[in-house]
């Protein structure tokens, strides 16, 4: 039954007075027992899940890693564990070859930490110095720099830790050897040349400090040095200028295998035998340095171990994860080897070795 419209506006209107007239005519008339107000207990605001931290795995890491270049065995050996550990572990490795240029370093590194999907900056820095500019950017766009290999001459808050040989300690065991195999070859005279590693590189300054820092054991006496830039053909042009100034040469100090190789061609190639005229002593302990100890022709090689790239991963994790109990560098574990050990044991050693 349909309403009329006039009752339904004056029922409309009369509900708004009844409900205006509450409010206004309840003091007149007899009192309106209101519902106590409904309390409502205030909404449990539970707080949303804090967002557990991340957890970073190997598998987040995003590395941008600046190489010095390809210079050497070692280098080779250095590069194929990031290489083959970053494949095995799924870390994604963008590899830089600086193709040992300072100026391609640094370039490489403000390319790294422009780069967003990059979390971890890893340097084989090639000098000690010139990496200020890059570190602090680094630092500022919260990009994690782990050092791998070599040290350099920077405030440790400006990366999270190094991992490296003890280059020093390196040197001194160099000294020890050469002073064993200078006495053992009973010479009086014990005037040993150096052929040193590329200038400014950690590895250099500080095998040179750790072989000086030991070689008054015996009486050595640098009388020559310089750099064959880790090379065997530069090294062999160095090692036959300084048979032409002087065959008063007892020893050679060779910074790396490549160094030792080519003092080795040169002292042959000047009649010479290594390691009876001439005592040579090289570093890393390589697969071809190996061959010159099994043939007698280099007296020691002083281990330098390339194969870091589990370890930096590992730290590089435990950086993006916070951890503060990782120490500032990680000395690399290493060894000596000599010729004397034999060519078979040399032999066995060589066939356990990866690089
Ligand atoms: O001795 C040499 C390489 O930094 C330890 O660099 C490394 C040195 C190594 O070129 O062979």
């Amino acid at each position: 039954m349909m309403m009329s419209r006039t009752l339904r506006i004056a029922l409309t209107l009369s509900a708004a007075a009844i409900l205006a007239g509450c409010s206004s005519s309840a003091a007149t008339t007899a009192p309106v027992v209101t519902a106590p107000p409904v309390v409502t207990a205030p909404p449990v605001v539970t707080a949303p899940p804090s967002a557990a931290a991340k957890v970073f795995t190997l598998k987040d890491l995003t590395v941008g890693f600046i190489q010095t270049g390809s210079e050497s065995g070692w280098r080779a050996a250095n590069t194929a564990s990031f290489k083959e550990t970053a494949a095995t572990e799924g870390v994604t490795l963008k590899f830089y070859d600086a193709q040992n240029k300072l100026e391609n370093q640094v370039s490489a590194f403000h390319t790294f930490v422009q780069d967003p999907s990059v979390n971890v900056i890893i340097l084989a820095a090639l000098d000690v110095t010139g990496y200020d500019t890059v570190l602090a950017e680094a630092k500022a766009a919260k990009k994690l720099v782990v050092l791998e290999d070599r040290r350099i001459d920077a405030d440790s808050s400006m990366y999270y830790t190094y991992i490296g040989s003890d280059f020093i300690n390196e040197g001194h065991e160099g000294a020890k050897a050469m002073c064993d195999l200078l006495t053992a070859a009973k010479v009086t005279k014990k005037n040993v040349v150096e052929i040193s590693g590329a200038v400014g590189a950690s590895a250099g300054i500080d095998r040179a400090k750790g072989f000086r820092e030991n070689m008054g054991a015996c009486g050595i006496t640098v009388t020559a040095t310089q750099t064959g830039n880790w090379g065997v053909p530069e090294s062999k042009a160095v090692m036959e200028a300084f048979l032409k100034q002087s065959k008063d040469i007892q020893g050679v100090f060779a910074h790396n295998d490549e160094e030792a190789i080519g003092a080795i061609q040169a002292i042959k190639e000047a009649g010479l035998v290594p390691g009876k005229d001439i005592q040579v002593v090289g570093f890393d302990a390589t697969a071809d340095g190996f061959k010159y100890l099994i043939s007698g022709e280099m007296g020691a090689d002083i281990e330098c171990n390339p194969l870091l790239a589990p370890q930096v991963f590992d730290a590089a994790v435990k950086g993006l994860n916070g951890d503060t109990t990782v120490p500032k560098w990680i000395p690399s574990q290493e060894g000596q080897f000599f010729a004397a050990q034999g060519a078979p044991a040399l032999n066995d050693i060589l066939k356990t070795r990866k690089y």
